[in-house]
């Protein structure tokens, strides 16, 4: 995945017009586009093929199972044209090896969940999410997704793993989070949802919060 925009468009809409229509209108200012079982479940896994003329897509199915049950899900995504997939952490070493081994298979990405950007994610995970950093480095995962709820526990995830893996990070917007924050803690792209697919005009939503990476990284503050 390029680093350009620094976006990623979560577009989690449940109609194949509608997912067409916002990634013909964001897809200059986005990275990538990351979809999950919302748009997935409604309108069938070939929408990636779709949708991956726009931009490379993200499968955000947080893979959680037994390694040979991972295996399997990773071959459909990665068959269906995704260029990563998103999985849970917790499950194992095991488990994420699985995963790892598919996608280097078809020279893909793994990002690991580390800690989840809800306040139910402080419940059982934040525990869990230094050492899930530390497994998913050493396992070779290409990168995590870190809280842009909270910028402090991004800075902290990057302490663990320093520049080897990317940070994507969710939050930014409806739940919360300011882009430009999570950008300073060490995430390397925010990942933003509702706050673009639901605006008037996504294309201007896109372009916006793009414009407030850019000023993070090169405004000189
Ligand atoms: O910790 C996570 N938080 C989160 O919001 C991990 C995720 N994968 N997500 C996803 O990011 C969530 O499922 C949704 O697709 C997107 C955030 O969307 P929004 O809150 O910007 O609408």
């Amino acid at each position: 995945m390029e680093k350009k925009t620094r976006l990623i468009l979560a577009l989690d809409v449940t109609n194949r017009e509608d997912a067409l229509r916002i990634a013909e209108e964001v897809w200059e200012f986005v990275d990538a586009i990351k979809v999950g079982y919302p748009l997935v479940l409604a309108t069938g896994l070939g929408i990636v093929r779709e949708l991956a003329e726009f931009a490379p897509i993200i499968a955000d199915f947080k893979v959680a199972d037994i390694p040979n049950t991972d295996r399997l899900i990773c071959d459909q995504v990665f068959e269906a044209g995704a260029e990563a997939v998103i999985v849970q952490g917790f499950t194992g070493k095991d488990s994420l090896e699985a995963c790892i081994e598919v996608a280097s298979e078809y020279k893909k990405d793994v990002f690991v969940v580390s800690e989840m950007s809800h306040p139910g994610g402080t419940q059982f995970l934040r525990a869990a999410a230094e050492p899930i950093a530390k497994m998913a480095l050493e396992a070779g995962a290409f990168g995590l997704v870190a809280p842009a709820t909270r910028p402090e526990r991004v800075r902290e995830i990057r302490k663990v793993i320093g520049y080897k893996l990317t940070i994507i990070s969710p939050g930014v917007g409806a739940q919360g989070g300011k882009a430009s924050d999570v950008i300073a803690a060490g995430a390397d792209w925010v990942i933003v949802g509702r706050s673009i697919y639901k605006a008037e005009n996504p294309g201007e939503a896109a372009k916006q919060i793009a414009a407030e990476i850019e000023a993070e990284l090169h405004g000189g503050n």
